[in-house]
C-alpha cells in the first residue's frame, strides 16, 4: 500500500494503513512482546509525578537519550527485529531515525493523554514515524488555537507519519476505551540530537 497525505489544516500527515504485511506484522508483534523490557515510566501530570497509564521503553543508539525531569536517560540497545523498520523508514521517507519509543498498551484501559512530541531535541520540526501492531486503537489530533480534529484508527501493521508542523500546531492522544481489546504495541521512531 503506498503512503497517503491525509488533509488537516497545518499539520503534514501521511498514512499507510498496512504498511507491514499481517504476517510480518504478527511476527514483529510477539518479539516486543516478549523480548522488550517493558517498563511503567514515571511521567509529570499537574506537576506531581505518578506511573503512565501504559508500559514504555525507549530504544536507540548510544547517546540518543532523553530528558526526563531534568535528567538524561540513555535509551536501550536496538532490539534486531527492529532494524529492518530503521532501514526500510531510512529509504522511504528519507530520515535516520536514531531512536524509538515503544509503547505497550495492554488493554483499552491503557492510554496516552493529550501533547506534542515536541522536545527541543527533536528539532522545530521533526518527522516521526508511528507503527502500529496489535489491537486497532483510536488516535486523536486536535488543533492547539483552532477547533480542527481528527480521528484515525490505527490497524494491526499501519504506518503514520507526522512532519512539518504538526507537532507545532496539534496536540494528540490515545484514549481509552472500554471495549474489550487485547494489546496493542506502537513504535514512535524519532530522530534526537545525540550528545556526547
Ligand atoms: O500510541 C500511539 O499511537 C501514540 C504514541 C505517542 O503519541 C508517543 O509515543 O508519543
Ligand atoms: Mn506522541
Amino acid at each position: 500500500m503506498p503512503l497517503t497525505p491525509i488533509a488537516l489544516p497545518g499539520a503534514d500527515l501521511a498514512f499507510d494503513s498496512a504498511w507491514l504485511g499481517p504476517a510480518r506484522a504478527d511476527a514483529l508483534f510477539a518479539r516486543l512482546l516478549a523480548g522488550v523490557e517493558w517498563r511503567t515510566h514515571r511521567i509529570r501530570m499537574f506537576g506531581r509525578e505518578v506511573d503512565s497509564p501504559r508500559r514504555s521503553c525507549w530504544i536507540g543508539d548510544p547517546g540518543a537519550g532523553y530528558r526526563y525531569s531534568g535528567a538524561r536517560f540513555e535509551p536501550h540497545p536496538w532490539p534486531r527485529a527492529l532494524l529492518p523498520l530503521r532501514a526500510r523508514l531510512r529509504d522511504e521517507v528519507g530520515v535516520d531515525f536514531n531512536s524509538v519509543l515503544a509503547n505497550l498498551y495492554r488493554d483499552g484501559s491503557d492510554r496516552m493523554g493529550w501533547h506534542s512530541d515536541d522536545e527541543p531535541e527533536l528539532g522545530p520540526r521533526p518527522c516521526i514515524a508511528s507503527v502500529s501492531l496489535g489491537a486497532a486503537r483510536r488516535f486523536l489530533l486536535k488543533h492547539r488555537e483552532g477547533g480542527e480534529r481528527l480521528a484515525v484508527e490505527l490497524p494491526h501493521g499501519s504506518l503514520l507519519l507526522m512532519r512539518g508542523d504538526t507537532q507545532r500546531h496539534y496536540r494528540h492522544a490515545l484514549p481509552a476505551t472500554a471495549r474489550p481489546l487485547g494489546p496493542r504495541i506502537n513504535l514512535t521512531f524519532r530522530r534526537v540530537a545525540v550528545d556526547r
